[in-house]
């Protein structure tokens, strides 16, 4: 079987113009190009920090857990072009992915999720080009997770461009199924697939049952802690008026 480098070696041949120069050009607008979309991460991540920064000094827990981030190698993104049956040219990748550059956003809980989501849109340099509820409508195998395709300007030396970004946001239980299945897709060889496939489907329905209890824990603390905190100030002034 063909590896990965000698896939990316032809993909990057069939690119490549004949003429030395011209293929050392194209090299430089794709390392551009790359550097763009990591720009875009920059952004993104940026953006994410503020938010997460702000919501912990309101809430007793900070919304967002943690924060990851990948840019696709260059050998992937023409794999995935030619996969998909696109041109492989430099427009071809602004044209025909979404997730060069990829942000995942890991929360807690998944109201957090909703609430994240909503405030990075409603920024007003931020354009939602689509939305994927995995949560709300799993797939088949029990993969839960909120994507969005949104666009962010990058303000370069001479140009502002707008970048795109496929931002993923799930709770910590949702990540940490999505890593195991995620092996099975590299893993054809795996004995027992059917089973194993059955049994992270079964994973997955728990996981959300888990996801939305802890939820419902957390509103009760949150109520019961609203509660005494209101006695405790109506306590305080009935001591003052009866003074
Ligand atoms: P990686 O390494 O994470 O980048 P496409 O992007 O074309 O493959 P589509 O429908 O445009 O597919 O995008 P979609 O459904 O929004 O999901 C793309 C990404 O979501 C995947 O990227 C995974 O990261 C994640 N994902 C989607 N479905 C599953 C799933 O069933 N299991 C797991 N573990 N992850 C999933 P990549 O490119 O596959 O991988």
């Amino acid at each position: 079987m063909q590896g990965r480098d000698e896939i990316a070696k032809e993909l990057l041949d069939e690119l490549l113009p004949e003429n030395p120069e011209d293929a050392v050009k194209l090299l430089e607008e794709l390392n551009i190009l790359l550097m763009r979309y990591d720009s875009a991460i920059r952004e993104v991540r940026t953006k994410l920090e503020i938010l997460n920064d702000e919501l912990s000094m309101t809430s007793p827990q900070s919304p967002i857990a943690s924060v990851t981030s990948r840019r696709k190698k260059a050998s992937s993104i023409f794999e995935k072009l030619k996969r998909q049956g696109d041109e492989l040219s430099l427009k071809s990748i602004e044209d025909n992915l979404n997730d060069v550059a990829g942000v995942r956003v890991i929360c807690s809980f998944v109201d957090d999720i909703y609430k994240v989501a909503r405030m990075l849109v409603q920024q007003d340099d931020i354009s939602l080009i689509q939305i994927k509820d995995y949560i709300q409508n799993p797939k088949p195998n029990g993969y839960r997770s909120y994507h969005m395709i949104i666009e962010v300007p990058v303000f370069f030396s001479n140009e502002k461009r707008p970048m795109r970004c496929e931002v993923q946001i799930r709770t910590t239980a949702m990540d940490f199924w999505a890593s195991l299945e995620h092996q099975m897709k590299y893993k054809q060889d795996v004995e027992n697939a059917d089973e194993i496939i059955g049994e992270l489907k079964q994973c997955a329905d728990t996981i959300a049952a888990t996801d939305m209890k802890m939820l419902e824990i957390r509103t009760k603390i949150e109520k019961s802690k609203a509660a005494r905190e209101a006695r405790e100030l109506i306590e305080a002034q009935l001591q003052q008026v009866t003074k």
